[in-house]
């Protein structure tokens, strides 16, 4: 694996040369992360997937909009920004690549899957305390840093061009996910009207399992990262994406579809921790929409795995040829499971609630 920090990265920052020791970290698909190791002191280093993010000055106004409310609203509340550089920019453009370094926590640790209904309890805590303190932050002032990046309505439709353009091959191959999508399109079609009536709200937009730091030994939440998409959204989004890498005891990437189902004791800790902050927040009609949440992530994520499949994997980098389209049959087959286990999970919903 190829390592390239810029040597002069570090030039336009208040930070003494060093000796870095530097490693790949992180298993997001978009951006490039690095641990930068020092002595005395380590950082984040990441380059901008700026094919993906085309706007980096999005991004910097929303994070600068979301850091400035939080210093006032509760000054004690790690947001990790990045640091600024020394024009005062969270961004630096070296070439054609745009570069963040964000301060290493060393105590938090991101997990790909979980091995205890506390982390999920903590992390669900954590991310439902950020919709919690930026439920007052005036939304007009933020940009979309992916334009309709959760309308599903939009991924649909992609996902139809993709089908219509796809060569005949992938589209054989990937009959059975074709499928499921169409049997699912129900969950569109019930998104396409809450739409008109859900409030907006600033939403992370990817909440995985690994955008989270727990403390190391505690479990306890320290702070959530990869803030790119944090813009203008619905409730869904957040919650829906927690329930969709919580639960499973393996990722989106296992291809043993035998072992992809939900654990309904790490839904009880997820919507108990997400409710600990959110319950008096949300709106009657968000409260009646919780388990939708789930289905509707899971069903966008199968949706968008399954269209760069047919599109010959042209987003999500793959492994092996076929990688994108078993991605999409696990997420198909984690909805199904919410769908089995529904009176259970829609019980529990109902005793958090009360
Ligand atoms: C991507 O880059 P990463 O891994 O944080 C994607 C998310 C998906 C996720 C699926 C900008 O996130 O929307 O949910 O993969 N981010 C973008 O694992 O498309
Ligand atoms: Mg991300």
């Amino acid at each position: 694996m190829e390592i390239a920090i810029p040597e002069i990265l570090w030039e336009f920052y208040d930070i003494p040369s060093k000796n870095w020791l530097v490693t790949k970290a992180g298993s997001g698909h978009i951006n490039e992360t690095y641990i930068a190791a020092g002595n005395q002191q380590s950082w984040v280093v990441q380059k901008l997937n700026h094919r993906v993010f085309t706007q980096p000055e999005a991004i910097e106004q929303n994070i600068r909009l979301c850091q400035t409310y939080l210093q006032e609203k509760d000054p004690n509340y790690l947001f990790l920004a990045p640091i600024l550089n020394k024009k005062g920019c969270y961004t630096t453009k070296i070439a054609n690549s745009y570069w963040r370094i964000f301060p290493f926590i060393s105590e938090g640790i991101a997990f790909d899957t979980l091995s205890d209904p506390k982390q999920a309890y903590e992390a669900a805590k954590k991310f439902g305390e950020l919709s919690r303190l930026l439920a007052g932050v005036p939304l007009a002032q933020f940009k979309e840093t992916i334009p309709a990046f959760h309308d599903l309505n939009l991924r649909f439709k992609q996902f139809e061009q993709a089908l219509t353009e796809a060569p005949k091959e992938r589209k054989e191959a990937a009959a059975e996910a074709i499928a499921m999508a169409l049997a699912n399109r129900e969950i569109v079609d019930i998104f396409g009207k809450l739409k008109k009536t859900l409030p907006l709200r600033i939403q992370h937009h990817d909440t995985k399992i690994s955008n989270v730091l727990l403390h190391k030994k505690s479990f306890a939440g320290v702070c959530v990262i990869d803030l790119d998409t944090l813009m203008p959204g619905y409730f869904l989004s957040d919650l829906g994406d927690m329930v969709r890498t919580y639960l499973c005891a393996y990722d989106e990437n296992e291809t043993d579809l035998a072992k992809i189902t939900i654990r309904e004791d790490y839904f009880k800790a997820l919507m108990s921790g997400y409710l600990s902050k959110m319950a008096d927040i949300l709106t009657a009609e968000e409260k009646t929409q919780l388990l939708f949440a789930g289905k509707f992530m899971l069903y966008m994520q199968a949706l968008r795995f399954l269209s760069d499949y047919l599109q010959g994997s042209i987003y999500y980098p793959i492994f092996y040829p076929e990688q994108n389209l078993l991605r999409s049959l696990n997420q198909f087959q984690l909805l199904q499971s919410i769908v089995e286990k529904e009176k259970n999970l829609e019980q529990i919903i109902h005793e958090c609630l009360t």
